[in-house]
């Protein structure tokens, strides 16, 4: 089956949203094969967003993801890449459809709740960085 990495964000676990997140996740037909609570250090977080380093939003992206604990997990579902962004929904919560992760729970570009792989290679080089093999 078809795997992708969540992250709940900390702006989302601080909220104590991630009950929430993870159930309308389940609702939607994704199965969570792997969970887990951790705080991320600056080397994990930066080798995750390693396709952004040279970005201007670099290093405040790295200092949010790490400013709490986030919730990561593996999900399971067919077309399962695609189908997760889908639920996301866009990037900016402001842009996002109704219905989607990002505009029922997220607050702004940067606090906007959940990560989502983007393809499936990134989906399996992010649950090896973060789940290892
Ligand atoms: P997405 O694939 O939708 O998570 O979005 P991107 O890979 O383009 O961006 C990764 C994260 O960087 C987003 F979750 C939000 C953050 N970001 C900013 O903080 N500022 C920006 O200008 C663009 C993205």
């Amino acid at each position: 089956m078809e795997k992708t990495l969540l992250i709940v964000k900390p702006d989302a676990v601080e909220a104590s949203l991630a009950g929430s997140i993870l159930a309308a996740i389940e609702s939607a037909g994704f199965r969570i094969s792997a969970l887990e609570m951790r705080e991320l250090d600056h080397e994990i977080a930066a080798e995750h967003y390693a396709e952004h380093s040279e970005r201007p939003f670099f290093g405040e992206l790295v200092e949010f993801i790490t400013r709490s604990p986030v919730v990561l997990a593996r999900l399971e579902a067919p077309d399962c890449v695609a189908a997760f962004r889908q639920l996301a929904g866009a990037t900016n919560p402001e842009d996002a459809e109704e219905g989607t992760l990002r505009k029922r729970f997220g607050t702004s570009l940067q606090e906007n709740a959940v990560h989502g792989s983007d393809s499936l290679q990134s989906a399996n080089r992010e649950l090896a960085l973060f789940f290892g093999k």
